[in-house]
């Protein structure tokens, strides 16, 4: 069983590591705390070490030398399972991730489908997985090359998609024939044991699936030093993402980051306005903000600015902010403390820089909200493209608005800053809507629709500081957790060796 009851009926959660539920050998746990509601104690998860780590690596690495070989249809017939399972699980399992994350149910209902759509996508590579072959120079000869698992694959995901960023990572580790050792963010532990228990549940082997739950510095460190991890792959902060980087570089790991995000709605002259209200209040305020993909700028053609705020904030001030788990409530809370510090300190930011606040701004904590970390969504007009508050990831409710007179300098100040994960355009002009298409610097854009909405089967990822060059979801990922031998296989050595003499 993965959990026992204490006295106070608080369920203590464990590590799962070589096929067994085991504590931590620091004897300590840490609280998992609902952010609606702080005095909603969800469980207590280990407070893991560098040695639990270690020994979650060495199972890893121990059933590396057998599931390796488990032929591929065989290790996609496991993962159809286990998608299988998740479905069936969904609404608990969404339930868990809203109390302990705080986004609305209809959101965390999508990230457990996300994640059943990815395992039922990359299950399937376990039938196609596809090299190539090619014609070798020299006769009686064949040349291809496969696809070959690199080992133990450590894997850092972040609180934000808690059930589909984990997907997105093991699934194609696993089905390429890697093992995992999984370190999920302390804020949603949760969410990755059910993930993992659905996992064990479809009969994935002892020790090729491993939980180790805790802190960044203590598991997250010896995980991605650690010289027998061959593949790391993080989500979370670009300053993470730049110290994962420089702790796996020794061991010449393969590691694929995506990191932070800063992304643009563009809304031209000619765009339809009641499409694109829609789009940015989805896009700047679903999960709170919290999205890597969150429409976070907004940039709109002065003909049309004056029209689009005024229905912008209109709708923005009518949503519900409350606990993600009453149906009625369109935004949740941030996701902790520190969290929402970030976004009041952003607030103040944005005012003093001379940034217009059209509305929120403030802290929520009278009533209802008393016992979480709510914050008003909020909007700043009259943002110009060096403030802080249009530069800089916030990852809360909080949207800037700047101006722009073309395309071009739409398209400027788009690519205007250090990130490049989503943009979007407003238009019904074809060539407009291609020419932003073209030139956007990121690795996803949209047409009429905003920044966020990423489906599995497509890659997913950015440019510039928001990753280095890898891409996950779609068969893309299978490029991070598979490499390549080439096999040449001579038939005929003799007969070879006298040609290539004489050519
Ligand atoms: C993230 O914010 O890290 O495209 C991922 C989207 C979601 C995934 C976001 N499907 O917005």
């Amino acid at each position: 069983m993965s959990s026992s009851s204490t006295a106070t009926t608080v369920t203590t959660y464990q590590n799962y590591i070589d096929g067994a539920w085991v504590p931590s050998e620091s004897g300590k746990t840490f609280d998992n705390r609902n952010p609606a509601n702080t005095d909603d104690l969800i469980g207590l998860f280990q407070k893991s070490t560098a040695a639990d780590a270690k020994r979650a690596v060495d199972a890893a690495a121990r059933a590396y030398e057998d599931w390796r070989l488990v032929p591929a249809p065989k290790r996609g017939e496991i993962l159809f399972r286990a998608a299988q399972i998740i479905a069936d699980r969904k609404e608990s399992f969404a339930r868990d991730m809203t109390r302990e994350m705080g986004k609305v149910l209809a959101e965390t209902r999508g990230d457990v489908q996300e994640a059943v759509d990815m395992t039922f996508f990359l299950a399937g590579e376990g039938r196609r997985m596809h090299g190539q072959t090619t014609p070798s120079e020299l006769r009686n000869k064949f040349a291809m090359s496969t696809r070959v698992p690199l080992g133990v694959c450590g894997i850092v995901t972040p609180w934000n998609f808690p059930m589909a960023i984990p997907s997105w990572k093991i699934i194609p580790a696993l089905v390429a024939g890697n093992t995992v050792v999984l370190k999920p963010a302390t804020l949603t532990p949760l969410s990755a044991l059910n993930f993992v228990t659905a996992l064990i549940d479809a009969g994935v082997p002892k020790g090729v699936v491993n939980l180790v739950t805790g802190g960044g510095g203590d598991v997250g460190n010896a995980i991605v030093e650690d010289p027998r991890v061959r593949v790391v792959s993080f989500t979370g902060s670009t300053d993470v993402g730049r110290e994962v980087s420089l702790r796996a570089a020794p061991t010449f790991k393969k590691v694929h980051l995506e990191m932070g995000g800063k992304n643009v709605i563009m809304i031209m002259d000619d765009a339809d306005l009641e499409l694109a209200v829609e789009g940015c209040v989805w896009g700047g305020f679903g999960t709170t903000g919290q999205r890597c993909t969150a429409a976070s700028r907004v940039v709109v053609h002065e003909k049309v600015h004056d029209a689009f705020v005024a229905e912008f904030v209109r709708q923005v001030k009518r949503l519900t902010i409350g606990d993600g788990l009453d149906e009625k409530i369109q935004m949740g809370p941030s996701v902790n403390e520190g969290q929402l510090a970030t976004v009041m300190d952003y607030v103040k930011i944005g005012q003093k820089e001379g940034a217009t606040l059209a509305c929120g701004g403030h802290r929520l904590d009278q009533g209802a909200h008393a016992k979480g970390f709510f914050h008003e969504p909020t909007i700043f007009t009259g943002v110009t493209p060096d403030m802080r508050v249009a530069q800089e990831e916030i990852f809360g409710p909080v949207v800037s608005v700047l101006t722009c007179a073309s395309l071009e300098e739409a398209i400027a100040i788009g690519n205007g800053v250090i990130y490049g994960l989503s943009a979007s355009v407003y238009t019904r002009d074809i060539n407009k809507a291609f020419t932003a298409m073209r030139d956007l610097d990121t690795g996803i854009f949209y047409v009429n629709a905003p920044t966020i909405g990423a489906e599995v089967h497509l890659p997913f990822g950015g440019t510039k500081a928001t990753g280095n060059g890898h891409r996950e979801a779609g068969i893309a990922a299978l490029e991070v957790f598979s490499e390549w031998k080439s096999i040449y296989v001579d038939f005929s050595a003799k007969l070879q060796r006298a040609q290539m003499d004489t050519e």
